[in-house]
């Protein structure tokens, strides 16, 4: 922060400075050095006005999310004595915002007494996307400077409002162009000129309003409150400001906020969107930038994950050239472009000329040798390694010095891929999530000889096209599938035990997944499963599979496609049915197994399944495949459904404490088929050190008995 007055030492200039998001940190003293330079300001008599602004691409995101410790009393308390300060002053104050004025950011703003706003300013109180609610006055403050119902809207969706809105309904007294600290000179000059008193949003009565807007909101918000209790809380400080007087509802407000800062799924909110920014960066290499450019792609296999990648790559602006061996491939993939392109424009989330303009990008090709001039090439065909080879030999002859050689593989070993080339610094996987262009995730596998530069230029990839790329390493599976294959096992374990698909997908659903495991089986296609296990028999002899999952493939099954999997899918009934045909076969199966089939709770299947995931994050961990716990939390947020309030299945680890996860673990593993839980070696050496998986994502290090570093 850097304090200043202006020529005529009349107005007192503080100036926000700490980027990159001027986050209003406590531990860097930020807000302190406000509050104390507004109260030197306000004791100087021949300061007449204090105008704040913001140095940088914003005027501020609000609190600083990485200093949220789960301890309210010291976490808000810097924050809280800088709002003091502001309604103490006797001085006017004029802020200036410019960017994004979010958070706590905008809450300093609705406590100076006059706002001004650059005019593509967004102004925004987002607490509720972390999972919690404005807990600096925010919902006391704003329903005193604009109407109720626009209030509730603001704070209850957590989405911003321009700045020509915000002048409409009455957040800011004037938008302005231009550079922030000329603008709020000229704001506080006019302020002296005028004689414009102080005025604190505080004392403003709360225009009337209907009532009724509580009620008809809390009923909306009933069906997700489990998911995220920010919006239902703050929407009880809103009613309470309406109560008033302000000092009162203000602590109702401070009480809520402080509550959901110590709520586990508010810290799992928290941990996911600071997550997303860490596990984009590629250890020893922060801040290096690829030289390469990125502007075209290439991208071989006109199938339906061939299509995905190009939609993704078209969005992006990217020139697309989509190729295949057969016409008739490429005339199905365009018009599968054009039916997804047109039904977005149908339900109103692209406008005609943007999908007539992301069109005009596609070309599409049988000649291989097209592909000469692209940045990127992605393999997107078969998953079959003499498939893989002969691919990525004519790459490798046709492809410019300096290209991307990506394949898709999601089960292949991206080395022996790179070998078929002279170049395997420049290979690596991206392997994508179907529907490619809807899921935000992008494993970004480095093969032993992938280069720096290609990890660098792999990573600008992903963020250019909206992808959350998370750089892991080689081996079946590779993070996110291996975790899977872990997870599944215990699914299918359940049913043989007792569970039905609906006790194991609703116990799963119910906790926070997107889609339980055995309907996502069946939406993916269980023949996928199938062949994979069937590898698995040969490749893995002593780490045997329920093979209830089999009996269903040999029906012909499959799932979603077939119309009958674990559930039936008749026409019209989304979701899926109950399949009355799979509990006596389960029942059948349970005998053959001389198994007596028990019930099995919605909590035994919530941590079987979770335990057996942290467990093998832990070995990926421990084999080096991920840089960092969160890395596996990003993984699963973002490609598996996996719930946001819950963080992740490392962070769920650490809510549960190392001791715990261990000692369940060590139960389980005496059980049945008790191998598969066995705890990973890295657990025990990570309790004996003291260390959580927020240690290790800190930086600290796990060492092994020869104090060699391991993670
Ligand atoms: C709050 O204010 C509570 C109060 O009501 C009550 C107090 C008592 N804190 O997204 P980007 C970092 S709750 C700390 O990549 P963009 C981010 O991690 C807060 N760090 O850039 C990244 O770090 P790095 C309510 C933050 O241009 C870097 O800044 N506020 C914060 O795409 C760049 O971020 C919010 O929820 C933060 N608040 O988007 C706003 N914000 O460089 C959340 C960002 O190490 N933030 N960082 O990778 C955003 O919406 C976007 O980050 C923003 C910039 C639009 C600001």
């Amino acid at each position: 922060m850097q304090k200043s007055t202006d020529k005529t030492a009349t107005i007192g200039m503080i100036c926000l400075d700490a980027p990159p998001v001027n986050a209003l940190s406590g531990d860097k003293g930020i807000p302190q050095a406000i509050a104390a330079a507004v109260q030197e300001f306000d004791a100087d008599p021949a300061i007449k006005a204090i105008a704040i602004y913001a140095a940088g691409r914003f005027y501020s995101a609000g609190a600083d999310i990485a200093e949220f410790r789960g301890n309210p009393a010291t976490d808000a308390a810097p924050l809280r004595s800088l709002f003091e300060a502001l309604d103490a002053s006797q001085t006017p104050v004029v802020l200036a915002m410019h960017g994004v004025a979010f958070g706590g950011g905008l809450e300093v703003a609705l406590a100076a007494h006059y706002r001004i706003a650059e005019a593509k300013t967004k102004l925004g109180l987002p607490e509720v996307s972390l999972g919690l609610l404005p807990g600096g006055g925010g919902t006391q403050r704003l329903p005193r400077l604009i109407a109720m119902d626009k209030a509730v809207e603001m704070i209850i969706t957590g989405r911003p409002v321009s700045a020509a809105q915000a002048l409409e309904n009455g957040l800011v007294d004037a938008l302005f162009d231009g550079d922030a600290r000329a603008a709020v000179l000229d704001f506080a000059t006019k302020i002296i000129n005028e004689n414009k008193p102080v005025r604190r949003s505080r004392d403003q009565e709360i225009a009337a309003f209907d009532p009724a807007i509580f009620d008809t909101t809390a009923t909306k918000l009933a069906k997700t409150a489990h998911r995220n209790p920010g919006p239902m809380k703050a929407l009880d400080c809103l009613r309470e400001a309406a109560q008033g007087p302000f000092e009162r509802s203000l602590t109702f407000e401070h009480r809520a906020f402080d509550a959901l800062m110590e709520h586990p799924q508010t810290k799992g909110i928290c941990h996911a969107f600071l997550g997303e920014r860490t596990a984009v960066k590629i250890p020893g290499l922060e801040g290096q930038k690829t030289s390469r450019s990125m502007d075209s792609v290439a991208i071989i296999g006109a199938g339906t994950m061939g299509v995905g990648i190009a939609l993704a790559c078209m969005k992006a602006g990217l020139q697309t050239l989509l190729l295949d061996l057969k016409d008739e491939a490429l005339e199905r993939a365009r018009a599968n472009v054009e039916r997804q392109l047109a039904g977005q424009v149908k339900k109103g989330r692209l406008s005609q000329d943007r999908a007539d303009a992301q069109l005009a990008l596609l070309t599409l090709s049988t000649s291989f040798a097209d592909m000469g001039d692209a940045d990127v090439i992605i393999e997107a065909v078969f998953e079959d390694l003499g498939v893989k080879e002969s691919v990525f030999r004519q790459i490798d002859a046709i492809a410019k010095p300096g290209a991307l050689l990506a394949s898709n593989t999601s089960t292949l070993d991206v080395n022996l891929i790179a070998a078929f080339t002279n170049r395997p610094q420049d290979v690596v996987g991206l392997h994508f999530f179907s529907p490619a262009n809807i899921m935000r995730l992008l494993e970004i596998i480095r093969a032993d000889d992938t280069s720096a530069d290609t990890l660098l230029a792999s990573a600008e990839f992903a963020r250019k096209i909206g992808k959350v790329g998370v750089v892991v390493g080689v081996c079946d599976g590779f993070v996110g599938n291996r975790i899977f294959e872990e997870y599944l096992r215990q699914a299918y374990l359940l049913l043989e035990e007792g569970a039905t698909p609906e006790d194991i997908d609703g116990a799963m659903e119910q906790w926070g997944w997107a889609m339980g495991a055995l309907k996502v089986m069946d939406l993916a296609g269980q023949d996928i499963g199938w062949a994979i296990r069937k590898r698995r028999k040969v490749e893995q002899p002593d780490r045997p599979y329920s093979t209830f999952p089999d009996q269903i493939c040999e029906l012909g099954w499959y799932g979603q496609k077939t119309g009958r999997g674990y559930y039936n899918y008749p026409e019209g009934v989304r979701g899926g049915a109950t399949n009355p045909d799979v509990l006596p076969m389960l029942q059948a199966h349970s005998i053959a197994l001389g198994l007596i089939r028990r019930t099995v709770t919605a909590e035994e299947v919530v941590e079987r399944t979770l335990l057996a995931m942290i467990n093998e994050g832990a070995k990926i961990l421990e084999e080096g495949i991920a840089y960092r716990p969160v890395d596996i939390d990003v993984i699963y947020l973002n490609g598996y459904g996996f719930g946001r309030d819950r963080g992740g299945p490392m962070f769920q680890a650490d809510l549960m404490g190392l001791k715990t996860v261990l000692a369940r673990l060590e139960e389980l593993s005496k059980g049945r088929e008790g191998w598969a839980l066995k705890p990973a070696a890295i657990l025990y050496r990570m309790q004996e050190q003291g260390l959580s998986f927020a240690d290790l994502n800190a930086g600290k290090t796990v060492q092994t008995d020869m104090q060699e570093e391991l993670v």
